[in-house]
């Protein structure tokens, strides 16, 4: 079987858990049926392929090809998660690429003079829980266990009471001994914005990172009174929603004013209201606030700027800072596919940031997405685009393994 074949074969595997029939988008939040199918799926193909497979302190999986005693290793994969009605590729298709990698090494008679390992990472969008890359942050210690722990999903449910409910300890930490392993990381990943889609067409199908902009989410609160939406007059009302609703707008307006050149973006993307009755004044808004740019001090100064119209109001959830990936490793995974392949930075998060910030040597692959879209159905990326990131993938693997 070919490198694409069965890269292909275990593609179509995947498609239908989480899927949505009226959408086509995903819906695989950490700690859930969803989740535990395709962490089993994980487990079975590398079962399979005779990896030795391992959890580390936060549950996140990690299969090697070669002594796990022997590392450091040269660690491949990405996640299995999705946001709210995601798209195939964010997270998959790494972790599928791994697979066909390793398949095709041990096929060809290739033997690692290191030990290779495969990495599906937990939780790395956040859907449920807030925090986005909970399963890396936890591991390296950007987060510790009793915030991860009591952070709640819609429906009031900790971490706590989900890990437990998906019948494992809640005896999470940080483990520099999984950490010890990794000698480098290379994620590969679907683009997740318009730069590689405006590369002419006849150019590289993969890009190599460089770096991620500095990142964070935010919380909103805001206080009203409930009351019946049909006999309250309107001067007698405290409604939560009105401030919540400006907020949003000045948050767009912090961003637009800090944009053009240098980029800066500021989203108001999840609202929770109470009591949430159609015929009621909203009495609570919670708002989330996610907002990037490639300089720090933009976002830091869309944070100011909120801070001093909604006083008390915003709580920080999360803070990546700049991370550049791994200089030396970003040029010798770009020689190794050619020096003609496009370098690029990316507003999206990933779990090779989270590393990066650990100094554990990191850098990814991106995968060119014609539509530009993610974290939405649309998202996309050509099958034989695919296939090329995985040839480059594997051609990295190579180089790095021997
Ligand atoms: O939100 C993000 O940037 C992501 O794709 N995890
Ligand atoms: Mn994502
Ligand atoms: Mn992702
Ligand atoms: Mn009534």
């Amino acid at each position: 079987m070919s490198l694409a074949q069965d890269f292909d074969a275990r593609w179509a595997q995947l498609l239908p858990v989480g899927r949505s029939s009226e959408t086509g988008g995903y819906r695989r939040y950490a700690w859930t049926r969803e989740d535990h199918t395709l962490r089993e799926w994980f487990a079975g193909e590398c079962a399979a392929l005779g990896l030795d497979l391992t959890e580390d302190r936060m549950g996140n999986q990690w299969a090697w090809w070669g002594d796990p005693d022997r590392t450091p290793g040269v660690v491949i994969g990405s996640h299995l998660d999705s946001v709210p009605d995601g798209g195939a590729f964010d997270g998959p298709l790494g972790v599928v690429s791994a697979l066909a990698v390793v398949r095709e090494l041990q096929a060809s008679g290739f033997t690692p003079r290191v030990p290779i390992g495969i990495v599906n990472f937990g939780d790395e969008e956040g859907a449920r829980f807030g925090v986005a890359c909970a399963g890396s942050r936890v591991l390296t210690g950007a987060m510790t266990p009793e915030r991860a722990l009591g952070l709640t999903d819609a429906e009031g449910i900790s971490m706590a009471e989900a890990l437990r409910s998906a019948g494992r300890t809640a005896d999470i930490g940080p483990d520099p001994a999984a950490l010890a392993r990794i000698g480098s990381f290379v994620e590969l990943h679907v683009e997740q914005g318009r730069a590689l889609a405006l590369l002419d067409p006849e150019t590289s199908a993969v890009a190599v990172g460089t770096d991620i902009w500095p990142h964070g989410r935010w919380r909103a609160d805001f206080t009203g009174r409930a009351d019946h939406a049909g006999t309250t007059a309107l001067a007698d009302r405290e409604d939560a929603m009105l401030e919540a609703a400006r907020f949003a707008l000045a948050a767009r307006e912090a961003a637009e004013r800090r944009d053009g050149e240098h980029r800066c973006v500021a989203t108001v993307g999840k609202v929770s209201v109470q009591p949430g009755g159609v015929n009621a004044i909203p009495s609570h808004v919670t708002a989330w606030l996610d907002a990037r740019s490639p300089h720090e001090s933009l976002v830091r100064g869309v944070i100011e700027d909120l801070t001093a119209m909604f006083p008390g109001a915003l709580r920080e959830e999360s803070w990546t800072a700049t991370t550049r990936f791994h200089d030396e490793l970003t040029l010798r995974v770009r020689d190794a596919l050619g020096p003609e392949t496009p370098m690029l930075g990316t507003g999206a998060g990933h779990d090779a940031g989270i590393l990066a910030q650990a100094d554990v040597p990191t850098t990814m692959l991106f995968v060119r997405n014609p539509s530009g879209a993610s974290h939405t159905p649309e998202e996309f990326a050509e099958p034989a685009d695919c296939h090329a990131g995985v040839e480059a993938l594997l051609t990295v693997v190579r180089d790095l393994a021997s």
